[in-house]
């Protein structure tokens, strides 16, 4: 019989890797995610189509599955005795864990439905979640603002053909399963690795005459393909969900971009640092591959605001390394 997703945590709780509250949480985690996948995959029949007539911090119309897998989300964890407080894409402000609750020593990060634009036609969409150490003293917005290189554990759950659950706790990257005939996360793949080469890139190309020089220049270059100094052709795919495109590249390698562009001057790329950028970043470098904003590494960034948007540019390493000198 192939390994539950507890039997995984419990084994990473006997070698020392995670303690008993990290069990407990990504375990609460695992559970509220199918609650998020039977919204999803009931639909219209369930009533979570189409726009909740609000606005979240980002200045988006929030979607009404947005807000439902947020109050899944901060239902399924503020009980766990294991987080001080929460923060999400959909919330304005951190919420410290309610007082009728045990406050654990983590803190979560949490992107309660990414892909917000293929809810309603049936297309990939996910939960993306991030795990740090909660400071000592009060929770505020500022205790999170931890770089990503602080990072306990992270994933996804991919809500698709298949749901997917993807974690790392610092030791490698695992995906399980959803059997939806037990309600198991069944592992499905271990030790995940990402080739350090690729002939395959995501990037939204309608946003080309907003992209600065040099990400024009190594779009330019994989375009020409075996025309051109990359000396081989390229595939392009844009799910326009981060959590598919990450899926596909832990799965076969390649690299995304969503790079700054001149739309909004005010804002350095589209792609949110503490619930987006972070926790993906853990998982591709775990998985052998790299991420960066075009000058840095992501997980080394030090964060100054809760919301705070960055360029992405994350998988094999060969690509990335080869854009982001291409900005230096
Ligand atoms: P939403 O969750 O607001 O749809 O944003 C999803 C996302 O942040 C990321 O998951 C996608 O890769 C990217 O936006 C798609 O952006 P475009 O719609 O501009 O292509």
């Amino acid at each position: 019989m192939s390994k539950t997703f507890e039997q995984f945590l419990s084994e990473q709780l006997t070698a020392g890797v995670i303690d008993q509250q990290l069990v407990n949480l990504l375990a609460a985690v695992a559970q509220l995610s199918k609650q998020i996948n039977d919204k999803v995959t009931n639909g219209a029949l369930a009533g979570v189509l189409g726009a909740a007539g609000t606005d979240n911090i980002q200045g988006e119309h929030q979607k009404k599955l947005d807000v439902i897998s947020n109050e899944i989300f901060v239902r399924g964890v503020q009980w766990t005795g294991s987080v001080s407080g929460m923060a999400s894409e959909e919330m304005d402000h951190c919420l410290v864990t309610p007082d009728a609750y045990r406050r654990g020593k983590y803190l979560i990060l949490f992107d309660p439905l990414d892909g917000s634009s293929n809810i309603d036609i049936n297309a990939p969409i996910g939960t993306i979640f991030s795990v740090t150490k909660a400071p000592k003293g009060e929770i505020s917005d500022e205790s999170f603002l931890q770089k990503g290189r602080k990072q306990v554990a992270a994933g996804y759950v991919m809500y698709s053909a298949q749901t997917i659950l993807t974690v790392t706790v610092g030791k490698g990257v695992y995906m399980f399963t959803l059997d939806l005939s037990t309600g198991q996360y069944i592992m499905s793949k271990e030790a995940v690795h990402i080739a350090p080469s690729t002939a395959e890139f995501a990037i939204n190309a309608s946003n080309w005459r907003h992209w600065e020089r040099p990400v024009q220049r190594y779009v330019q270059e994989l375009l020409e393909g075996i025309n051109g100094p990359l000396d081989k052709n390229f595939n392009m795919r844009w799910v326009a969900a981060m959590v598919a495109e990450v899926h596909r590249i832990l799965c076969r390698g390649g690299i995304f971009m969503y790079p700054k562009d001149n739309r909004d001057p005010t804002k350095p790329g589209k792609l949110r640092l503490m619930y987006e950028a972070n926790p993906m970043a853990f998982l591709i470098e775990q998985a052998g591959g790299r991420a960066t904003n075009g000058y840095e590494n992501i997980l080394d960034i030090q964060p100054t605001k809760l919301h705070e948007r960055v360029a992405v540019f994350l998988g094999s390493s060969e690509e990335v390394h080869r854009v982001t000198t291409y900005h230096i």
